[in-house]
């Protein structure tokens, strides 16, 4: 099955460098057979989602998504994994919402279906995840990327939210979390003119944590050294630790720095805080329980 999926990945348009990575890859076991994504554990406790609609530049369709928030929650559930790493293609990591899907909709049929809703199930888990970007990253594919706790992105990365060109507007949170990552007059001119920014810009930006230099094995490299470092670490501090920066986008500076302390004098009741501090001062390596 494994090879079947590895063989798709290499023949496919993605191009993804296959050698330096999923040679140590193993299938993630409990996973079931996807069509529009493909999932493996490359590295102890890192969970590594690939978008995989090369023909579609990864085109963000309903059944990608049920499959991504399948994945996602597996992943979020499963306590060998610490941190999950969501990558598309050397050419896209998503080029948006499947406009094609999307073209038909009236407004009763999207309101009655709830039309994609489900894409925010991302913001639900509370595993630290990491967005490796190559190539675009386009709409719904920004706002994808923007969802997760830490971007990546490859020198040939190219975000945007070209909606207003469709006559419509983000729609997945992007107005939102972009200005927040970019400010105000710079994410206007974003959206207002729809105008790409590339990955060098992204992280100058605030967007992307890093610009990766090289091609797509180079950028999973660092995000899977990241992914790796966070999932040796306590997962009962990794997850509060993304909860409490995420609670800065919602809280007031005051509100956020009692949360922030709450949740500190709770970690005194965790078994890793005995673990951590004791390995300090014993001079040895931590051995966490994840409780
Ligand atoms: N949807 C469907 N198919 C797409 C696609 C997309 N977004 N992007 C590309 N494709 C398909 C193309 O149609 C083409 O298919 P075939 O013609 O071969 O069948 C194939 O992928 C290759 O694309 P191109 O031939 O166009 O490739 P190029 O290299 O020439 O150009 C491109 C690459 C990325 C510049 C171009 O494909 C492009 O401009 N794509 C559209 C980008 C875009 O406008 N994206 C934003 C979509 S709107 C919501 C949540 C989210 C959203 C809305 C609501 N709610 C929660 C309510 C999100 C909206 C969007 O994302």
């Amino acid at each position: 099955m494994f090879a079947r999926r590895c063989a798709r990945l290499v023949n496919s348009r993605t191009s993804v460098p296959l050698t330096s990575f999923l040679a140590r890859a193993r299938p993630y076991s409990s996973g079931p057979s996807y069509e529009h994504i493909l999932t493996s554990s490359p590295k102890p406790g890192v969970g590594l989602i690939t978008l995989n609609r090369p023909k579609a530049l990864n085109a963000l369709c309903s059944p990608l998504f049920t499959e991504l928030n399948d994945a996602l929650s597996k992943y979020d559930a499963d306590k060998d994994i610490g941190a999950i790493v969501i990558t598309g293609s050397e050419k896209a990591f998503a080029a948006g919402a499947d406009i094609k899907e999307m073209a038909p909709l009236t407004f009763a049929s999207a309101y009655n279906s709830n039309f994609i809703a489900p894409w925010s199930h991302l913001t639900n888990i509370r595993t630290p995840v990491i967005a490796a970007v190559s190539g675009y990253a386009l709409g719904g594919g920004c706002e994808l990327a923007l969802m997760c706790d830490i971007i990546y992105a490859s020198t040939n990365a190219t975000f945007g939210q070209p909606e207003i060109k469709l006559g419509v507007i983000p729609g997945a949170g992007g107005s939102q979390r972009l200005t927040n990552a970019v400010g105000k007059s710079k994410a206007m001119e974003l959206i207002l003119t729809g105008k790409n920014f590339s990955g060098k810009e992204a992280a100058e930006w605030g967007v992307a944590a890093e610009v990766v230099e090289g091609g797509h094995a180079e950028l999973m490299d660092v995000a899977f050294k990241t992914a790796e470092k966070i999932a040796g670490y306590s997962r009962v501090a990794t997850v509060a630790a993304k909860e409490v920066v995420n609670k800065s986008q919602e809280l007031s500076l005051r509100e956020g720095v009692e949360y922030e302390r709450r949740l500190f004098h709770g970690l005194f009741g965790s078994q890793d805080q005995k673990i951590g501090m004791t390995a300090f001062a014993e001079k040895k390596k931590p051995e966490w329980s994840h409780e």
